[in-house]
């Protein structure tokens, strides 16, 4: 089994032979395709894809050809900077870790951990998001530590945990391979993970599998797909309830299954009772044949595999949309099992790296933060006082922004991450973060660095060594190839510097962190994650390289790792083993401990029922238009790496909006003329492109275009409302008002 076609895709710009090719991985997105980055003179050359590795056999995609442009790009920050009156000017490693160190303990002085937060990111690697974990926690015991994986995949960890009682997706690639339906549920695989579509182009190929769509666009994927379904924005609970419903009705079910190893199945089956497919169309605008059709397909398929990304995660009711979808396939008992199962995905290349170690919200080895046998664990680990550890939720990333707005929080360090055009309601979320003092990691100028107090320029990718989980929990080494430009430390660098110049010490007044290199670091990692769901504890970097990466969990009953979860029906919903309690699906409410046992899950997953609500921002006289913001194949997030690879630039430079051909008659617009979207929020000025890739009454932006100089931020439209238990945003709801700019007016 397993993918047994390969493709050598290489992208080398060198005169004459190349010194070395290094064992990597791809830290563009969350498929993380093998590869090797061609080195000559010290200096990046290019990359080459990994034939032997089981993701990609070789190939690669257009980002992931051109990610090494970055490295070399003669922009790239050489020294700290320091703002001095209003100014960033450059400075010595010495004055900017002095300032940062005086400045932490300046406000822990004042106002003690609360006065302090930490954002950082789902690219950097295991061993970076440990020390973090390890830094805040037990070195400054703070509450405020979140990251960009919020916006990302924060609602994949949520509704697992609510479901399974942790996190990590039980299916894998190959289950690709051998499905008979692969569903996809707002992912937008032809441009966001092109090496995975390819992958499932290639399996429907040979195996005749059918690929269904449901997604509000009706773009490439969509049609090429062999059914595409178009939903209004905001509707996917009620698409699953009208899917679930027809799955029960025609008892395309396995009650044997359901008896053995879930909880609420009744209240699911009463709710979903009302969703027929009438109802559906009224509320989704779905025709009632295909919703039926769509349904007999996975119902009556032997494996069924279904993906989601961000149209579940960032818009409405998402972590109970998500919950649906793992309900879904409990109620068909088509999980665990080769070819069949929820797949969850992750977008950023180590967002399941991040989520594993505690980077944004738990305790490393997905513990409960909530239950003190596992703070207990972990003081244990890390040999310090359990007492001094934080207990209950982090801050999320919404929270901490009123905090600064409010003045408790005074010091916001970023890593790895450009909030300034990534956050919704972008305006407003730059006024506040010129009003702390904010430190920023990051190899250029972002448009965040250029807001901030002190900017510590980093190694990139390639520069260092390190570890990162792909989306189906395979772990992947990532040697160095060269060494960085100027000198610059690494992420993990500057952690280890910070900790020790802030003298963190452990309980017997040791060195807080033991570690000096990644390697070490992750050894210790390996003994923290040991009997956890994420074990890690067979794992070796020699061993990842000579595997090709190892899916977790990785120890003594799986020394090569596994590649699906829950292939015997337990899952993790005893209280003593669960990584959190969860949250109430309606209120967001954390529930008790002693709620959490008085659902008796104890070791079945936990299916929930939810009804569908109207959007928060409907369309309306004022603001007509449904707003729907994400990604373009070309560009990568605030293009500071696509951005500087000539041909990703040229390929898409500048922001657009998409409008149907419709509408656009209707509004006299024609194609690249410049039009402004406007919301609540603000409005934009971009150029139109008409297509039937949207819907009529719909419009897409990509969110890549948000400089703060060209008014084309899709951010400064974007709700600032988050969904109830995952705290992500809905980045993909919203109402807007498209309007055609006349010459005049835009000069
Ligand atoms: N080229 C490229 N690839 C990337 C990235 C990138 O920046 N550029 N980023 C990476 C990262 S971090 C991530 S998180 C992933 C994201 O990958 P995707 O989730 O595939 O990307 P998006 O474009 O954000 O959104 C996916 C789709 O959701 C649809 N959608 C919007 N609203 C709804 C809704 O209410 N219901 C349904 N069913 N669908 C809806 C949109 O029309 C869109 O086609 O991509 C990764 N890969
Ligand atoms: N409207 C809208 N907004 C969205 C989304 C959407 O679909 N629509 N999607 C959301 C999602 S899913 C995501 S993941 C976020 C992404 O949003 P961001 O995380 O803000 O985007 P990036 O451009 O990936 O930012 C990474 C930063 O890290 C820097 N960097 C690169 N390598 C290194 C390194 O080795 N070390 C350090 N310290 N820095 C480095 C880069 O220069 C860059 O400034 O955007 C979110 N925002
Ligand atoms: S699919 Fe993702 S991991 Fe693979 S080459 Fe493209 S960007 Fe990189
Ligand atoms: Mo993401």
């Amino acid at each position: 089994m397993g993918w047994d076609t390969s493709r050598v895709d290489m992208n080398i710009y060198s005169q004459g032979k190349i010194d070395r090719l290094v064992y990597s991985t791809c830290n563009i997105c969350s498929n993380g395709c093998g590869c090797f980055i061609a080195v000559k003179n010290d200096k990046i050359v290019g990359i080459m894809g990994n034939e032997e590795y089981p993701i990609n056999r070789g190939r690669l995609g257009p980002k992931g050809e051109n990610q090494w442009w970055a490295n070399n790009s003669v922009d790239r920050l050489s020294a700290p900077l320091i703002r001095h009156n209003g100014k960033l000017l450059t400075s010595t490693w010495e004055d900017a870790y002095s300032l940062l160190v005086e400045k932490t303990k300046e406000v822990l002085k004042r106002k003690g951990p609360g006065g302090l937060a930490f954002y950082h990111t789902g690219q950097a690697y295991l061993e970076e998001y440990y020390t973090i974990s390890k830094i805040t926690r037990a070195g400054l015991r703070m509450h405020h530590v979140d990251a960009n994986t919020r916006l990302c995949t924060a609602t994949a960890e949520w509704s697992l945990i609510e479901s399974f009682g942790a996190d990590g997706p039980p299916a894998c690639q190959e289950d690709i391979d051998i499905a008979d339906v692969v569903v996809f549920i707002g992912r937008n695989s032809n441009e966001t993970n092109t090496v995975f579509w390819e992958r499932v182009l290639e399996a429907r190929r040979k195996s005749g599998s059918k690929i269904i769509e449901i997604d509000t666009r009706n773009d490439l994927s969509d049609k090429m797909a062999d059914l595409a379904l178009q939903p209004r924005s905001g509707t996917n609970v009620a698409v699953l309830n009208g899917i679930i419903h027809l799955l029960i009705k025609n008892n395309w079910i396995n009650r044997e299954y359901i008896q053995k190893h879930t909880i609420g199945f009744t209240e699911l089956e009463k709710t979903v009772s009302r969703y027929n497919p009438e109802l559906v169309e009224q509320i989704t605008n779905i025709p009632q044949s295909k919703l039926l059709q769509c349904a007999e397909w996975i119902g009556t398929s032997n494996k069924t595999v279904t993906i989601l990304l961000q149209g579940v995660y960032q818009s409405m009711d998402a972590t109970a949309a998500a919950t649906l979808v793992n309900s879904m396939h409990l109620i068909m008992g088509k999980i665990g099992k080769p070819g069949s199962g929820p797949f969850q995905h992750a977008g950023q290349p180590s967002a399941m790296s991040n989520r594993e170690t505690g980077g944004a919200g738990f305790y490393p080895g997905y513990r409960n933060n909530s239950n003190p046998k596992h703070i207990q664990e972990i003081a244990k680990l890390w040999n310090v006082d359990p007492e001094n550890l934080p207990v209950g939720p982090q801050t999320f990333i919404n929270n901490i922004v009123q905090l600064m707005e409010q003045g408790e929080i005074e010091l916001f360090w970023v890593m790895f991450t450009n909030p300034a055009v990534s956050l919704p309601n972008r305006n407003k979320m730059v006024d506040i973060m010129k009003k702390v003092f904010m430190v920023v990691q990051d190899p250029f100028l972002s448009e965040t660095a250029d807001l901030a107090d002190l900017v510590l320029p980093t190694a990139l990718w390639g520069e260092k060594e390190g570890t990162m989980t792909n989306l189906e929990r395979r772990v992947n080494v990532l040697r160095k190839a060269v060494n960085p430009p100027y000198n610059l430390p690494s992420d993990f660098e500057i952690l280890l510097e910070f900790s020790k110049r802030m003298d963190f010490r452990d309980r017997e007044g040791n060195p807080l962190i033991k570690y000096s290199t990644p390697e070490e670091a992750f050894n210790e990692w390996r003994r923290v994650s040991k009997g956890r769901p994420c074990d890690m504890s067979g794992m070796t970097y020699d061993k990842m390289e000579k595997l090709g990466g190892i899916q977790w969990p990785c120890n003594e009953h799986y020394p090569n790792g596994k590649e699906r979860l829950y292939t015997d029906g337990k899952f993790y919903t005893f209280a003593h083993e669960a990584e959190s309690y969860g949250r109430d699906l309606l209120t967001g409410r954390a529930r008790t401990e002693e709620e959490f046992k008085a659902l008796n899950a104890n070791g079945k997953a936990i299916i929930y029922a939810f009804d569908w609500a109207p959007p928060l921002e409907a369309p309306s006289e004022e603001f007509p238009y449904e707003l729907n913001t994400g990604r373009i194949v070309y560009q990568w997030h605030t293009r500071t790496k696509t951005g500087r690879a000539p041909l990703l630039h040229l390929a898409s430079p500048e922001g657009y909006v998409e409008i149907n051909p419709q509408n656009a008659i209707e509004l006299e617009i024609e194609m690249g003329d410049m039009v402004r979207v406007t919301t609540k929020r603000g409005s934009i000025m971009v150029p139109a492109r008409i297509t039937d890739a949207v819907r009529p009454g719909a419009i897409f932006i990509p969110f890549h275009y948000g400089t703060l100089t060209e008014n084309q931020a899709a951010n400064v439209l974007t709700l600032e409302t988050w969904d109830l238990v995952s705290k992500q945003p809905h980045f993909k709801n919203g109402a807007c008002r498209i309007e055609k700019i006349m010459v005049s007016e835009g000069q």
